[in-house]
């Protein structure tokens, strides 16, 4: 008997888990996001120095949410228009990062994209956690996004393929400063949310976890 692999090694640090959630639990999954946008609405980040608008709306839930506006990228426990706390982050998507990520600790950010048909994300690497050592797991959900990935520097080459609603994807070790990005969204590839779009959550380890305090 041979054991069905967990994913496909894209390269050394990334696996590609392809419908990682199946139909019902993206359409589970869909329902308890469209909860936690009721406490936490997506809001429109802005380049931190211009202020120019990202194409990629976004939300998070968890202890820490990632935010964007002219004084900078960072981190914080409130959403910045409302105030208040984010959301929980879902009890499945928990599951998952506790199965994919080999990581003894919980996530503490769970960043939710929205993109809509025209939204992109340029190539950028991801550094503003202190948790290197942690990986990050992402689960797209939605209209299929072509995703690039490059080295840790940019002019490294790329390449890119398709990732599609339910996909899950897990970036550790050498990948983790690797730079990526969105590429397009595939316009009407998905009936799983009702207006169309792409939906993609991004689970982080934030701060390094506490050590034990001996008794
Ligand atoms: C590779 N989001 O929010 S998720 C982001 O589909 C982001 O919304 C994309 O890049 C999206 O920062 C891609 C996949 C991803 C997330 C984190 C990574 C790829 C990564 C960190 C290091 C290397
Ligand atoms: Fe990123």
């Amino acid at each position: 008997m041979t054991a069905r692999p967990l994913g496909i090694a894209v390269r050394p640090g990334v696996l590609h888990v392809p419908g990682y959630f199946d139909a019902g639990e993206q359409r589970a999954l869909v329902d308890e996001l469209r909860e936690a946008a009721r406490i936490a609405p997506f809001f429109t980040p802005k380049m931190p120095r211009t202020g120019k608008p990202f194409s990629v709306r976004m939300s998070n839930c968890g202890s820490l949410g990632w935010v964007s506006d002219v004084a900078g990228y960072r981190y914080q426990p409130h959403h910045p228009e409302t105030d208040a706390p984010w959301p929980p982050i879902p009890e499945r998507v928990l599951a998952a990062w506790g199965a994919l990520s080999g990581y003894p600790h919980p996530p503490e950010a769970c960043l939710v994209n929205f993109y809509a048909a025209a939204a992109r994300m340029g190539l950028h690497q991801d550094r503003d956690e202190e948790a290197f050592d942690a990986p990050v797991v992402s689960i797209s959900l939605g209209d299929t996004a072509v995703f690039r990935i490059g080295g840790a520097s940019r002019s490294d080459p790329t390449t890119s393929f398709k990732l599609a609603s339910g996909d899950a994807l897990v970036f550790g070790g050498e990948a983790r400063l690797a730079f990526h990005g969105i590429d397009r969204i595939v316009a009407g590839s998905s009936t799983l949310l009702a207006d169309g779009g792409r939906i993609n959550l991004t689970l982080r380890r934030v701060t390094p976890p506490q050590r034990a305090v001996s008794t």
